[in-house]
């Protein structure tokens, strides 16, 4: 007899590039099981460094796609040995890095089919892989494919209307096309390419899983509107791409049963179900239950947003994904690269190394401060594209230092202006019932959420997040199980923890932003001009 009742539940995977990490979630949505497997400790024999390995050129980045096999060979078997009642997993979803991709050798999809339950997966499925060491979404060596593929589809603007994002060196469509340029032989000779989560799913099922279209939308070959390949980008990266990809697959669907292998070797009852696993970020988006309307600001080393969209605007910064848990809707992922590091050195410079001083100074100045605007980027910025420190008076005067409290309220209104008018940018709309969800370091500080409730007029409260990919995918295995597109998934995850409010809005902060977010736009295309020498 077990010594507590057996749950029924549902596991939700992730394969980081760092770890594969799986937790297990009860009826009522509570987390009762973790486990991760880590990459360089548990499997030194691989040799990666972060889970991966950097080539000699500085911009190759792969990972051994055996070691992710070994990886789940071993955290099934921990949690065997650790008495984890099987019997009771009702369905299983995943999330895999965004980008990376598998190549399966001919032949693969039979070796899959027949393995045999008394051998762990990776030594059944040495002879599977026509490359072993799989290019990872820290990959930047594609510039040239990147290059390639924008000019056949008439442009960067044009691909990103059509696939949700410009050609990024790690987006799979551009290192598919590297490796048929220059491995023409192992192209030719692989069956199916997978993306992490897809291949993930694979060893699940047994047989390919489709990929699902959140996912394929880190591809730059989905067309995001339509959910098809793009024939134009498919002829541009490599031929015969369309039958090695598989059609793809609505993100909450059910893509098959448990294959029988893990119901004799683990005891997963044959009805388990396999809901199409996904990216990290998309199924971070299911754990933290985004909805429409909300955002998810992540405050780390660089500021990431998670956008919800209906109406997505594709541009030439930040990345659509189709949205993985309603097929309508749309999400969208911006990153900003001068984050912490940013408001560490003005905390530094201006408050004394003091988060007790910065606060000080953000409840001592007023909102809209004064009319006083800043700009501060001390690496390249990504969204957009500036450098250096640019300060602006109420007259839009460029002026060369500001007072130590002016300048911290400067830095952190100019970055919350930035994150609300880049999102706006890709369609994104603050709603009455918009909330915002704060993660990472500096969600820590209520004086600086306080400053991000009254930028977007919406309130802020604050999550977890670092089991989000994981938790997100048990939720989307219990959505796949209960219909997936017919049942809204806020229904599904309704009894999951509510997040902690943090902060309201003040009541003229609509009023202040209102009138400043034109003008901090406007100087922000000054500044860009002046950068690049374009006419503004
Ligand atoms: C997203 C991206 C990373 C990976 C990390 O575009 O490249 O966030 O998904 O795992």
């Amino acid at each position: 007899m077990a010594e507590r009742a057996a749950l029924r539940c549902c596991l939700g995977w992730d394969f980081s590039t760092q770890q594969v990490k799986v937790v297990a979630v009860d009826t009522e949505l509570n987390v009762f099981y973790e486990d991760s497997v880590h990459f360089d400790s548990d499997l030194p024999e691989f040799g990666t460094q972060g889970g991966v390995h950097v080539h000699k050129d500085g911009l190759t980045v792969t990972s051994p796609v055996l070691m992710w096999v070994q990886a789940l060979d071993i955290i099934l078997e921990k949690m065997k040995a650790s008495g984890f009642d099987f019997s009771q997993v009702q369905a299983l979803s995943g999330a895999g890095q965004q980008h990376g991709s598998i190549y399966w050798k001919a032949g693969a999809s039979q070796v899959l089919k027949n393995l045999s339950p008394d051998l762990p997966l990776h030594q059944q499925l040495q002879a599977c892989f026509s490359i072993s060491n799989c290019p990872v979404w820290m990959d930047s060596s594609t510039t040239a494919q990147c290059r390639q593929l924008e000019a056949a589809v008439g442009g960067a603007q044009a691909l990103s209307c059509l696939t949700g994002s410009r050609a990024y060196e790690r987006f799979t469509g551009n290192q598919i096309a590297k490796i048929y340029q220059q491995n023409p032989e192992a192209y030719s000779n692989m069956e199916r390419i997978s993306l992490v989560s897809s291949f993930a799913a694979s060893l699940f099922l047994g047989s390919y899983s489709p990929i699902d279209y959140s996912d394929g939308s880190g591809m730059n070959l989905l067309q995001i509107q339509d959910k098809v390949w793009s024939q134009a980008c498919l002829g541009a990266c490599a031929p015969h791409l369309k039958e090695k990809l598989g059609p793809p697959a609505p993100s909450c669907s059910v893509v098959g049963a448990i294959s029988s292998y893990h119901v004799q070797r683990y005891g997963f009852p044959p009805g388990c179900k396999v809901v199409a696993f996904t990216g990290d970020n998309p199924a971070s988006l299911a754990g933290m239950r985004l909805e429409e309307g909300d955002i998810a600001v992540s405050l780390g080393t660089s500021d990431t947003l998670f956008l919800w969209l209906q109406e997505p605007m594709p541009a030439l910064e930040g990345h659509i994904f189709c949205n993985p848990v309603d097929a309508q809707h749309y999400m969208a992922l911006l990153c900003f690269k001068n984050g912490s590091l940013m408001r560490e050195k003005i905390r530094d410079e201006s408050a004394s190394c003091s988060w007790s001083e910065f606060s000080k100074a953000l409840q001592s100045t007023e909102m809209g401060n004064g009319g006083n605007l800043g700009f501060y980027f001390d690496v390249m910025e990504i969204t957009p594209e500036i450098i250096g420190r640019h300060r602006f008076n109420a007259e839009n005067h460029e002026v060369s230092a500001f007072p130590w409290d002016v300048e911290i309220r400067a830095l952190i209104e100019g970055q919350f202006m930035a994150k609300r008018i880049h999102a706006e940018g890709l369609g994104y709309q603050v709603m009455p019932k918009t909330k915002i969800l704060a993660t990472g370091g500096a969600s820590h500080n209520r004086d600086i959420l306080q400053v991000l409730a009254d930028v977007f007029s919406a309130p802020v409260y604050v999550i977890d997040t670092a089991n989000s990919a994981c938790v997100g995918s048990a939720y989307r295995a219990f959505h796949g199980l209960a219909g997936g597109m017919d049942v809204p998934f806020s229904e599904v995850v309704k009894l999951a923890p509510n997040p902690r409010l943090a902060a309201t809005p003040r009541p003229r902060a609509s009023q202040v932003y209102e009138a400043i977010l034109p003008r901090y736009a406007k100087l922000e295309q000054r500044i860009l001009s002046q950068t690049w020498g374009l006419p503004e």
